[in-house]
């Protein structure tokens, strides 16, 4: 391989930041107000605009997408069992432990990647209070058969969709409108980022304005009416993401050309199976799986050489799980490997990335490493 000679690395993640003169705006109108948390204009102009480009009917912004997930629990009082993925962010299983429920965890599909019903079936007791599928990579899957399964056990389902930000589809109409409620993050390396940030989507009024005053402290009509806590969004991060929000769909458009650029120059590598390329229908991701984690640990020693840094997401599996009784999450968790992909970068990246991974491919065929 040539010498290095990429200064700047090259992260798996870059934030999308927002145009400063829109940006300014929004903050002249912070500073006229002297408004700056506390459900003001710009929180609730930014939850208008998101449920309508959502296409969701009630959306409440909090203050990150670890509250909105704990929010979800709280709301409807989960403190027993949980049954929810493996594999996820490490976000996912402590949500559920911070609000004193246990974590109970079932096995993924190996097409789907998500949660896998069946698996879930087979973990529900007397004490199983809700399943928290999560959309990984922006995917959702068996979202009927989730369904039918919280209505035979009288269980919640709630989505952690911190992953799913997209633009309107019909995948996305799906994911974000499945079960009680829908959790997303809109965290710097999101798709769509309020700096910190996310975002609770929910089906009734009722729970609309609960979960409303939950954020702030369990407040109704300016009195302490129910426990509650502090998820607020701030103005200043409602005013990144109305001016991010102008520009979602471009960035949209420039991660799926480069997903493109990333499947051509993977083709042969995925037709020989050495690699599965994992579809992120929101292109908020670009995961690969190995065939042998031997590929992984190459692809990466080579990539980090040229100042390219990918990611193991998920890997490990949720701490607390026991990796020997989930094989399916275990293998998937040991070959995922997440390729750069954000708008800060362009083709000729993507080229760079694939030659890499087709050079540590071949170093280790040439070892004579047989395919599992
Ligand atoms: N559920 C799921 C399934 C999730 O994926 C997440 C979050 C959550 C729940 C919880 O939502 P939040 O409470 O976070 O809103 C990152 C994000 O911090 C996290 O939000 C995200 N998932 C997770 C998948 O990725 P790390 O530990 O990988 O972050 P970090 O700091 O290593 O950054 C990732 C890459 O981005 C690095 O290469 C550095 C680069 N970066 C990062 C930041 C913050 C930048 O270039 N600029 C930046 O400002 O978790």
């Amino acid at each position: 391989m040539a010498q290095q000679l990429r200064t700047e690395p090259l992260l798996v993640q870059c934030p999308c930041l927002p145009d400063r003169e829109l940006l300014n705006f929004y903050i002249d109108r912070i500073y006229k107000a002297k408004w700056i948390t506390n459900n003001g204009q710009l929180v609730q102009e930014l939850e208008q605009a998101l449920s309508e480009f959502l296409d969701v009917p009630y959306l409440v912004l909090t203050a990150n997408g670890t509250s909105a997930l704990q929010l979800a629990l709280k709301l409807y009082d989960i403190d027993q069992e949980v049954i929810t993925t493996p594999f996820t962010f490490a976000a996912t299983g402590q949500a559920i432990d911070w609000v004193g429920a246990k974590a109970i965890f079932a096995d993924i599909d190996n097409k789907s990647l998500c949660l896998s019903p069946s698996s879930v079936a087979e973990k529900i007791t007397e004490k199983t209070q809700a399943i928290l599928p999560v959309n990984v990579y922006g995917r959702t899957a068996h979202n009927q058969e989730f369904e039918n399964l919280a209505k035979q056990h009288g269980l919640k389902l709630i989505y952690d969709g911190a992953q799913s930000f997209g633009a309107p589809s019909l995948h996305q109409k799906l994911a974000l409108n499945s079960g009680d409620a829908t959790a997303l993050s809109f965290h710097a390396t999101k798709i769509f980022n309020t700096i910190e940030g996310g975002a609770l989507i929910l089906k009734s009024e009722q729970d609309y304005i609960k979960a409303k005053s939950m954020i702030n402290f369990g407040f109704a009509a300016g009195m302490p009416a129910a426990t509650g806590t502090n998820a607020k969004m701030n103005e200043f991060e409602a005013a990144f993401g109305l001016a991010n929000l102008q520009t979602v769909n471009a960035q949209i458009k420039k991660r799926k050309s480069l997903t493109e650029e990333y499947k051509k120059q993977l083709r042969e590598l995925e037709s020989s199976q050495v690699i599965r390329v994992i579809k992120s229908p929101n292109y908020a991701y670009m995961p690969i799986q190995f065939s042998d984690e031997a590929f992984l640990f190459k692809a990466d020693e080579l990539l980090q050489q040229q100042n390219i840094f990918g990611r193991r997401y998920f890997h490990p599996l949720q701490p607390g799980c026991d990796p020997l009784v989930l094989p399916i999450a275990n293998s998937v968790s040991n070959k995922a490997f997440c390729l750069p992909l954000h708008g800060d970068m362009n083709k000729e990246d993507v080229k760079e990335i694939c030659k890499v991974i087709h050079l540590a491919i071949k170093q280790l065929t040439k070892h004579s490493l047989r395919l599992g």
